[in-house]
């Protein structure tokens, strides 16, 4: 019998943070594909679309106008699914029927006013006003003594959920923390009281040895394809120097950390040739979150497309009853990102 071998053989991959296994089957990627390909609408957007609700000096559905913004434009979601005021209570009906009120704020940051935009198609220096949007944002909602979280995050592209393609991502800050975050902070808790040292620290040394899986990165922040990725060409954003939290990056980090979202986000519309969808966020702890002991602020991207613009991996069967399962291999993905240029696709015809 041939010696184990994780490029070829079926194989399980452990996820510290969320602490789940995710199978790998690496010989697998050449299946034929006869289902469902989505449809890709690469139609050219104007740069203002005076349908569009976020474009500048338009009324929302709300009937609230956008004020003429220039830059970036932050206001409250018209259709928050948390709100500040409701009233407290809890119900526990025999140990199985909990339930809990929740309150929070939810926030609509519009990246920039042109309407054709994305990421991936912004100067360095207009995402970076994105960057101090988001810890502007962040450090002014924890410190809102009933805000114990909070979660920005961006869908792009309409395979992701995404309403409208004008550049724009999501914060919600709830009152306690949920279950994602949760439970990484428990990982990043265990390992520290174990080793007294951070887990993501840890990992990247190991990352920067082999650079194998690594991405992109500049003198402040790596990216990888984390060894126990689950979506296809997922990646984690880490930052060099321990931070809990974006409120900690000064000035100079914040623009590295524009620079090396721009870095990513052009390989990634360079994957396929297609403005790439993907969910993106940031795990980071509040002041109030206490004791979280080496844990580390990071992002996380998770793109559904699996081998073109319009085929996508489906986290079905197996996935929803079993585990999370992945053909072709991060190291693969890894490779495939990092080959490609840095000159987004459209600036080079
Ligand atoms: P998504 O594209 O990720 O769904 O984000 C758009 C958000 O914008 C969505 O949460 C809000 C929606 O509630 N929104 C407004 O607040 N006002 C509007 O006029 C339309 C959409
Ligand atoms: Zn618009």
């Amino acid at each position: 019998m041939a010696k184990f071998d994780l490029t070829s053989h079926p194989h399980k991959r452990f996820d510290p943070l969320r602490r789940q296994w995710i199978l790998v089957s690496p010989h697998r990627t050449e299946r034929p594909w006869q289902g469902q390909s989505e449809a890709s609408s690469e139609d050219p957007l104007e740069r203002y679309d005076p349908k569009c609700y976020l474009c500048p000096g338009n009324e929302r559905a709300s009937g609230v106008r956008n004020p003429p913004y220039t830059g970036t434009f932050a206001f409250d979601n018209d259709f928050a699914a948390l709100q500040p005021d409701i009233p407290a209570g809890e119900i526990h009906e025999k140990e199985l029927l909990v339930a809990k009120s929740e309150s929070g704020t939810c926030r609509v940051v519009c990246f920039s006013p042109r309407h054709d935009l994305t990421l991936a198609r912004m100067e360095v220096a207009d995402i970076k006003r994105v960057v101090d949007v988001w810890a502007q944002e962040f450090s002014r909602l924890s410190n809102q003594p009933d805000i114990q979280s909070v979660q920005i995050f961006e869908n792009r592209g309409a395979m992701m959920g995404c309403s409208n393609p004008h550049p724009h991502g999501q914060i919600w800050a709830n009152q306690s923390v949920p279950d994602l975050l949760g439970q990484e902070i428990a990982s990043f808790q265990e390992y520290f009281d174990r080793k007294r040292s951070g887990l993501l620290e840890d990992y990247l040394t190991i990352e920067l040895e082999s650079a194998e899986r690594i991405v992109v990165s500049n003198d402040h922040f790596v990216v990888v394809v984390p060894f126990w990725a689950v979506w296809p060409f997922e990646t984690m954003l880490l930052s060099r120097r321990r931070v809990a939290c974006l409120s900690e990056l000064d000035d100079q980090d914040r623009t590295a950390l524009a620079d090396v979202l721009h870095q990513l986000t052009v390989r990634y519309d360079n994957l396929f040739q297609t403005s790439f969808p993907y969910t993106m966020g940031f795990h980071q702890v509040t002041p109030e979150c206490g004791n979280a002991s080496g844990f580390s602020f990071h992002g996380h991207i998770f793109p559904p497309l699996l081998r073109s613009p319009t085929i996508r991996k489906f986290m079905v069967g197996y996935e929803m009853l079993a585990s999370p399962q992945r053909d072709i291999t991060p190291e693969a993905a890894a490779d495939q990102l990092k080959q490609l240029s840095k000159v987004h696709y459209l600036s080079e015809r």
